[in-house]
């Protein structure tokens, strides 16, 4: 049981609140109640939002692209740099990062992940003996940490729009429509002992990694579940899809693939008005990246206006830089604050950007995540995040803005506690097993080093 000061529930803030959860799930919330001398007690209790997004092994290279190298630099030089470190790491190293990355999650207020998992196959594209020994690698991370899992085995068979060939760099990730139902099944199989708010979904990696018929042909098997897919982040990628099919990227997605709540449409970066306002009416989720899309240099997603459009969205933290929620929601409303030379955008009407953000990325990130999560209420799975809002930097707001103070003002240290389906991984700021997965990482990190 759990015992609050105060928690966010799905009809609003309460006080003195006590939850019980069976099985992973909320099955009863007390408000006004006694503390009993065995719960766990926090402070503020909140829904924790699943991270939509992550490539994990991405997270070993963070801050090796960060140099200039003058007339080279930009989203397509720094995807070579990554190819290039992406093709040394053996199971060993992406169990590890993946097991870091996770742990990080947890402790900075994520409950859950989806793994968009693309890395299958050994050097130079031959399968492993087990075709989903990697998703395995995934699920052992997962395992290790307990964080909630959406595992999303991706589809890549292209090198670039028109059906380019498969790059050298990309042969690790190379599959094609029949191959692609195998690799999913196994994974499957492979998953059967995780708890049961794990889910899998299936992810074409992009328009430009795959085809109009086999994007076809893999939606026909794909029988329920979480549909995720890159969509419109670079100009250029709007320009060949553009020459290629006739129409944009999420123009053409939304005119030739039945397009609804369960999909989720990473970046989406650049849309007209029509491409976006047809997007929220979609139903999709738009799987926002700031961070990533910062660094990248992607550029500002149409947050108002698609807010403005009823939209879905949730957060991701994609290629893993930084692993922080709140500077996720924070970055994606100053891209939008920079665009526009304005204040408080990503708010319909009036009211808490903080809190618009938070539970909105609450919300649209257990829709793409096929959780049954993203609010405190009986029957959701116990997806909780403790803050500590007698802390300085929180202590002056009242209930209404505390989660502006969270999202603009905060630093993680923030977060007492994270449980992930009733699962209690993070306890006083610190994941329970850090300790034992930080040194497997830097074992990893030294053999790969030594490696090259
Ligand atoms: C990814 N990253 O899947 O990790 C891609 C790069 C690719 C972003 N689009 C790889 N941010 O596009 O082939
Ligand atoms: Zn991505």
């Amino acid at each position: 049981m759990i015992y609050a000061n105060h928690a966010l529930l799905a009809s609003g803030w309460a006080r003195d609140v006590r939850v019980t959860i069976d099985s992973g799930t909320i099955s009863r919330i007390e408000i006004g109640a006694a503390a009993h001398a065995t719960d766990t007690r926090v402070d503020t209790l909140l829904p924790a939002p699943g991270n939509l997004h992550s490539h994990s092994f991405q997270r070993a290279m963070a801050g090796m692209t960060e140099r200039r190298a003058v007339g080279r630099d930009s989203f397509w030089t720094w995807r070579e740099l990554m190819y290039r470190f992406m093709d040394r790491l053996t199971p060993e190293h992406i169990e590890a990062i993946a097991a870091l990355v996770f742990m990080e999650m947890q402790e900075a207020g994520y409950a859950a992940v989806g793994e968009f998992h693309y890395v299958h196959h050994q050097r130079g594209g031959v399968p492993y003996d087990d075709i989903a020994e990697l998703s395995a690698r995934i699920f052992a991370a997962a395992a290790t940490t307990r964080i909630g899992l959406t595992h999303l085995p991706v589809l890549y068979s292209y090198g670039g729009s028109g059906k380019a060939p498969l790059s050298e760099g990309q042969r690790r990730f190379g599959n094609d429509v029949e191959r692609f139902p195998v690799l999913v099944d196994a994974a499957r199989r492979a998953a059967r002992d995780l708890p049961a708010d794990t889910n899998i979904g299936i992810a074409p990696h992009s328009l430009r990694a795959t085809s109009p018929d086999d994007l076809r042909a893999v939606l026909a098997m794909h029988e329920a579940g979480p549909v995720h897919i890159h969509i419109a982040e670079q100009p250029k990628e709007v320009a060949d899809i553009q020459a290629w099919l006739g129409a944009r990227p999420v123009e053409w997605l939304l005119g030739n693939a039945s397009v609804s709540a369960d999909w989720c449409l990473i970046h989406a970066t650049h849309m007209t008005a029509a491409e976006t306002k047809a997007m929220a009416v979609s139903g999709a989720v738009a799987g926002l990246c700031p961070i990533t899309e910062a660094n990248l240099g992607d550029g500002p997603f149409n947050g108002s206006m698609y807010l403005e459009a009823g939209g879905a969205f949730g957060v991701g933290s994609d290629s893993n830089v930084n692993i922080s929620l709140t500077e996720e929601l924070r970055t994606l409303e100053y891209s939008q604050r920079l665009r526009d030379l304005a204040r408080n955008v990503m708010v319909v009407g009036e009211g808490s950007v903080g809190q618009t953000l938070y539970l909105g990325a609450a919300k649209g990130g257990a829709q793409a995540l096929g959780r049954n999560a993203g609010e405190i209420a009986t029957g959701r799975l116990a997806d909780l995040t403790a803050i500590d809002s007698t802390a300085p930097t929180l202590c002056a707001l009242t209930r209404d803005r505390l989660l502006d103070g969270l999202v603009f003002a905060a630093k993680d240290s923030i977060i007492t506690d994270v449980w992930s389906a009733g699962r209690h991984a993070v306890r006083s700021g610190r994941h329970i097993a850090r300790e034992g997965i930080v040194s497997n990482y830097r074992k990893a990190i030294a053999g790969l080093l030594a490696s090259v």
